[in-house]
């Protein structure tokens, strides 16, 4: 039998010129210097080294070492020989020991996140932390065992067919393994045990099930799983054994009625999540993850896209405990690289091997805005159909599916490559307005009717430090990041052929790069701040939308000071009715859904409280005289100061297009600069972008006054002076 041994302690971690330190794992190097800002963070080689005595093996065991996940590439020696090299940071890799073991041995995992052209991701908007931040086992088995060498995999494959009119599934699984001639499989079920004796050929063993009166996995209300056993039979003897967990469900993507579960309508809505935490990084524990999925059941989500690259296979298994439809995917990403089409097909092949059986995952995601920094090439184009195409190889119940940038064209040859496609927008956040996102999704389901289409992506940065009463674009105040959803919410509620949509994001996150909203190295867009433990505003708007927990929340909790006699008190709650009360007197009962805004004399401190029946909540707002600087994040409003100055038409200003000033030569080179500044403060992916030629065009017909206007802080009011006072020298 084969016997599995946490292998976490006593590792000794060297990075280049600093003393070697005693780790446990999981462990980053970036935990710090990847969150704090100035895309600076530490990209390199560095070494773990564990001690160890010869493992208790029988005559013939073999012994095998699997890393959950080892950022970005590594190679593994023992004792001297080099045993495995592996690229990719994401996915879980083994290596086999037995030959090279001793008496006593030195394992040496020399680990590089360091910048290459072959490897992704390689640009993006989240920090590559570099390390062994993932669990790491011993895997001691017999001669003859389940394979576990390929692509990481679990040895055993599980392809449920749901027929829903009979209710029932044939199962077909399949193990692989060194040899053996016959493999019995188990499936227990609520009434009888289902047992098959397969023979295996070559070193593979397949067989088809049928479950009877089969018990669905149907999502949030009821995720059941089955587990299957498989025990591998050597001489009439069981030699090696493993198990996993399956689910049968049925699930279809409608153009027009967006996804089904099981036969009935079930759309998909969500948030997406990244593996990271402030002051961990990558590393997180078993107890982290479960306490991430403890938020998403919070906020009643029942999908979530596990952006950008494969997350821990302990939090698949959550997913497939409560139900939770995924949308996994690799971390091609941002830029196509003319070298990494073969890690590309390898890190898909792995995600594919090592989640196949997980019943939460629907689909597999090919490429994220994999557009954002060049044009859609015919190499691009090959590097998708060939991932299309394995996907499909590997696996023929799921679709493929890409996010799309928002600058790609509507009619772009790299939509229909994959089965299905979602986009990312973020109109009114970054460019252009609110209104342009159901412009954008209506124009796309006008134009192709028969085709899926998805919201993989939208969101608002916030800072809740921030706050405002006439919340706008680029304040990254908390109550624009309301404004922002709460639009959105409506333009998804009304849109049901949306299949699937992910709120960018479920937690605040790394990416060094950035520098705005008055954090540095934040990617602020979260529902919940990077602590994960900090709700925001925005988050309770959704758990109203979703969650079937009744609840009434008050919004501007840590909005206390206000500048004015009459204040807007918002209440979201999934219940038909909230009262409010100020200072313990009954103000006013609104019906409604999700959002009740009031209206609230103020003139001191005063206590207010939302409730409805047996819920309630309550917060204090104070009348102040003037509007609390802390509150603020632009320090002086930065459109105001022209709109009152002078200036002259026939000549350029800040008022004309982005068009218009980059045919003049001059101007061109003055919003040269400009542009550099201001995309700096948002990493690298904004650098990348600036030289796309669709982002290009879409910005030709802004005015160059409202991207500042966006831009917020980062473009300080003395530089729109001058840049307004250089533009104004030259003449029409
Ligand atoms: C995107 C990317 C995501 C970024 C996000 C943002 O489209 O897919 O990785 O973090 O935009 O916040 O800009």
């Amino acid at each position: 039998m084969r016997q599995i041994i946490n292998f976490n302690d006593n590792w000794t971690f060297l990075k280049p010129g600093e003393t070697a330190e005693p780790v446990t794992l999981p462990h980053t190097w970036n935990a710090i210097d990847g969150q704090d800002g100035g895309n600076d963070y530490w990209r390199g080689t560095s070494i773990y080294e564990k001690h160890f005595a010869r493992p208790e093996l029988k005559e013939g065991e073999r012994c095998f070492i699997e890393f959950g996940g080892a950022a970005m590439t590594a190679d593994v020696i023992l004792n001297g020989k080099h045993l495995a090299h592996h690229e990719g940071g994401y996915s879980a890799f083994r290596a086999e020991l037995t030959d090279a073991l001793e008496e006593e041995n030195l394992l040496v995992v020399s680990v590089d996140n360091s910048a290459n052209d072959r490897v992704y991701p390689q640009m993006a908007d989240f920090t590559f932390y570099g390390g062994l931040y993932r669990d790491v086992k011993l895997i001691l088995v017999p001669e003859t065992h389940f394979e576990l060498l390929k692509d990481g995999t679990p040895g055993i494959k599980v392809t449920p067919t749901v027929h829903l009119k009979d209710r029932e599934a044939y199962v077909m699984v399949e193990t692989w393994q060194t040899g053996g001639a016959e493999v019995w499989i188990e499936i227990p079920t609520e009434r009888v045990k289902e047992f098959r004796r397969v023979e295996a050929y070559g070193g593979h063993a397949v067989t088809n099930i049928i479950l009877k009166n089969v018990h669905l996995w149907d999502g949030l209300e009821d995720p059941y799983l089955y587990t299957v056993t498989a025990k591998l039979v050597k001489n009439g003897e069981v030699v090696d054994e493993i198990s996993t967990r399956f689910g049968c469900r049925e699930f279809r993507i409608d153009p027009e009625k967006g996804f089904f579960l099981n036969g009935r309508s079930y759309p998909l809505r969500g948030v997406s999540r990244h593996q990271d935490l402030k002051s961990k990084g990558s590393a997180l524990t078993y107890e982290d993850h479960k306490a991430d999925m403890a938020i998403v059941r919070e906020l009643g989500a029942n999908t979530l896209r596990l952006a950008h690259y494969q997350h821990a296979q302990a939090f698949y298994d959550l997913c497939d405990e409560n139900g939770i439809i995924v949308w996994a995917e690799i971390p091609y990403i941002t830029k196509h690289m003319s070298g990494g089409k073969q890690n590309a097909l390898n890190q898909m092949r792995e995600l594919i091997t090592q989640c196949y059986n997980h019943p939460s995952v629907v689909c597999w995601g090919l490429s994220n805005e994999i557009t954002a920094s060049g044009a859609v090439t015919e190499k691009l184009l090959q590097d998708h159909r060939e991932l299309n195409e394995l996907c499909h190889e590997m696996d023929s119940t799921r679709p493929t599916v890409m996010a799309h940038a928002f600058m790609l064209e509507k009619d772009s040859p790299l939509i229909p490559i994959a089965d299905i496609a979602s986009y990312n927008l973020y109109f009114g956040w970054y460019l252009g307005e609110l209104e342009q996102n159901e412009q954008f999704f209506d124009e796309y389901h006008a134009m192709y009717p028969d085709r899926v289409i998805g919201f993989s992506e939208y969101g608002a940065d916030a800072n809740t430090a921030f706050h405002s009463s006439r919340p706008e674009k680029g304040d990254y105040t908390e109550e624009y990041q309301c404004v922002y959803h709460e639009h959105i919410l409506k333009l998804i509620e009304e849109r049901p052929w949306l299949w699937a949509t992910h709120v960018w994001n479920l937690f605040d996150f790394a990416a060094d790069g950035r520098d705005e909203g008055g954090k540095k190295g934040e990617n602020q867009k979260g529902l919940v701040e990077f602590d994960h433990k900090t709700r925001k505003d925005a988050f309770y708007l959704y758990k109203a939308a979703w969650s079937k927990e009744p609840f009434v929340h008050l919004c501007g909790k840590r909005y206390v000071d206000r500048a004015e006699d009459t204040t807007e008190i918002k209440v979201y709650s999934n219940c038909e009715s909230v009262t409010l009360y100020a200072d313990g007197r009954e103000l006013e009962t609104k019906s409604g859904k999700t959002v009740f805004t009031f209206s609230v004399p103020i003139s001191g401190e005063h206590r207010i409280e939302a409730v409805s029946g047996e819920n309630r909540d309550e917060s204090i707002v104070r009348r102040a005289d003037a509007p609390n600087p802390a509150y603020l994040f632009r320090k002086q409003s930065v459109i105001n100061w022209f709109d009152t100055a002078d200036y002259d038409p026939s000549c350029y200003s800040i008022k004309d297009t982005m068009g218009a000033l980059s045919q003049n030569p001059r101007t061109a080179a003055i919003l040269g600069r400009m542009m550099e500044r201001m995309t700096a403060s948002r990493g690298d992916v904004a650098k990348g972008a600036n030289s796309n030629a669709n982002l290009q065009k879409m910005m030709a017909g802004l005015s160059l006054e409202s991207l500042i206007k966006q831009a917020g802080d980062s473009v300080p009011g003395e530089m729109i002076r001058s840049l307004n006072a250089a533009l104004q020298q030259i003449k029409k």
